[in-house]
């Protein structure tokens, strides 16, 4: 009986029902990014409850602000913002707020005065992944041994590169034995991570012990630079990089990597349930987190890598 089993094509189920989410998206630079967005298109596509309007900043902020405005201009009942970069948010989200949108962040922060601009955040603890990446690569090489490291950064600005460089320096810092002699930015693309490590080497060749980089797509680009330059990547120069893309635990199972510093791209559903919490009117978690593990070697790899789902 449509009445009560709601039943699609009745009176009562119209589109009013729907939780209609706006998700302005940052691009597809990485493997990473593209699992999350499948797992957003997938899980709200799947369920009867959304509708979801997706849009592509292709990596600029000023695109995710208009995207914002028109989100706002058609009245959605939740906005999701994966941020380009931390700042200058201000403005716009003052404009949803003052329009009764409350605004998740997915996967990257802000940094806004107002904490009340946005009402909460999923996704990972990005100091704690610099932290792990340098501990465990500390832990690899042993702390005795003298290390030059070079670092590939991701987007200038994101909170998930500012945050990796400051937990990993952190570390770094607390054994003189290990130094990182440079540090520059890869964009989080395997094309750029490649042509920066080509400089690296091409400056520093055979100081380098070790490279550091803000996403595996980097670090892949990297590997492929150090082979063409005559050396042996997860041999000659250890490699550690973080998400835990199915390239990566392949590459660290050819023994071209060395460690996986797992962050998860798979947010659809905590996004779906904060959107239908809200809807029903309770609190939500301020940051909403996921478990995330580190893989260091071969064996590590081998067992995980047939359970990735991305
Ligand atoms: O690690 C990287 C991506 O914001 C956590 O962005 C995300 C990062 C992710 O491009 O691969």
């Amino acid at each position: 009986n449509s009445e009560s089993s709601g039943s699609s094509g009745g009176t009562s189920k119209g589109k009013g029902d729907k939780i209609v989410v706006g998700f302005s998206q940052i691009g597809a630079e990485s493997g990473w990014r593209t699992a999350e967005t499948d797992s957003i298109k997938k899980t709200l596509g799947n369920d009867p409850q959304f509708e979801l309007k997706f849009s592509d900043a292709q990596q600029k902020q000023e695109n995710q602000i208009k995207a914002l405005r028109s989100f706002i201009a058609q009245k959605v009942d939740l906005i999701a913002l994966a941020p380009v970069v931390e700042s200058g948010w201000e403005t716009v989200l003052k404009e949803a707020k003052n329009a009764g949108i409350p605004v998740i962040l997915l996967d990257r922060g802000i940094k806004v005065k107002d904490e009340s601009l946005y009402t909460s955040f999923i996704g990972s603890d990005f100091i704690t992944e610099g932290e792990n990446a340098a501990k465990e690569l500390i832990n690899l090489m042993g702390k005795d041994s003298k290390v030059n490291i070079v670092e590939l950064q991701g987007t200038v600005g994101a909170s998930a590169a500012n945050d990796r460089m400051a937990g990993f320096a952190k570390e770094i810092k607390a054994n003189a034995n290990y130094k990182i002699i440079k540090s520059q930015t890869g964009d989080f693309t395997r094309t750029k991570g490649k042509e920066v490590m080509e400089a690296f080497l091409k400056s520093d060749g055979d100081n380098i012990d070790a490279v550091y980089a803000h996403n595996d797509d980097m670090a892949l680009g990297a590997i492929q630079a150090i082979e063409e330059y005559g050396l042996k990547p997860g041999k000659d120069i250890k490699v550690v990089s973080v998400d835990g893309i199915k390239d990566i635990f392949e590459a660290v199972i050819a023994g071209k990597s060395n460690i996986i510093v797992e962050c998860n791209p798979l947010l659809g559903p905590q996004l779906a349930q904060a959107a239908k919490d809200l809807k029903a009117g309770k609190e939500i978690e301020r940051w909403i987190k996921t478990d995330e593990d580190v893989f260091v070697g071969k064996e590590a790899a081998e067992e995980a890598l047939s359970s990735r789902q991305y």
